[in-house]
């Protein structure tokens, strides 16, 4: 079986699709999962969210051991504050695409500095729920041109 791709969301993003919808959308996070899987077609996908920062650290510790095809990862309010975040995905030997629903740069000064584009291969910003699509498919064609 092919490693998996590890799709990881932070704080508030469980409550997609009732939070600030016009910043968000009307997607929610159960939508945006089944979007990723159609997206991932026969790639074992690991989808996951949690509030908490501890969490998401172990979940980026369980992919650096599996080791996981690829993270996407969504850190949520958690992308501007979080070193260990950070720390673990400097851990992590495979391509990173750090994903924001909104453009960030274009909203309050407070979510302009993600540490955690210090560390991803790329980043995608603004593209609503759909930028999700978006980052799977470009992880995964990371992933397939570095097995060439
Ligand atoms: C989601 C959040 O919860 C915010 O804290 C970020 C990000 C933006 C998003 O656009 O997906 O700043």
């Amino acid at each position: 079986m092919s490693s998996s791709l590890y799709i990881l969301n932070g704080p508030n993003l469980n409550r997609l699709g009732r939070r600030e919808p016009e910043i968000y959308g009307h997607t929610t996070l159960a939508e945006v999962e089944s979007m990723c899987r159609n997206a991932a077609g026969t790639r074992p996908v690991v989808f996951r969210q949690s509030a908490y920062e501890g969490q998401l650290v172990e979940w980026i510790h369980e992919a650096i051991d599996e080791p996981a095809a690829a993270i996407v990862i969504n850190p949520a309010g958690l992308t501007f504050t979080s070193i260990p975040i950070l720390d673990a995905l400097k851990m992590f030997p495979g391509p990173i695409i750090e994903l924001h629903i909104s453009n960030i740069h274009r909203r309050e000064e407070i979510y302009h500095r993600s540490l955690v584009s210090r560390i991803a291969t790329a980043v995608i910003a603004g593209l609503g729920p759909t930028g999700y699509r978006t980052a799977v498919e470009a992880a995964l064609q990371i992933v397939d041109e570095s097995n060439q």
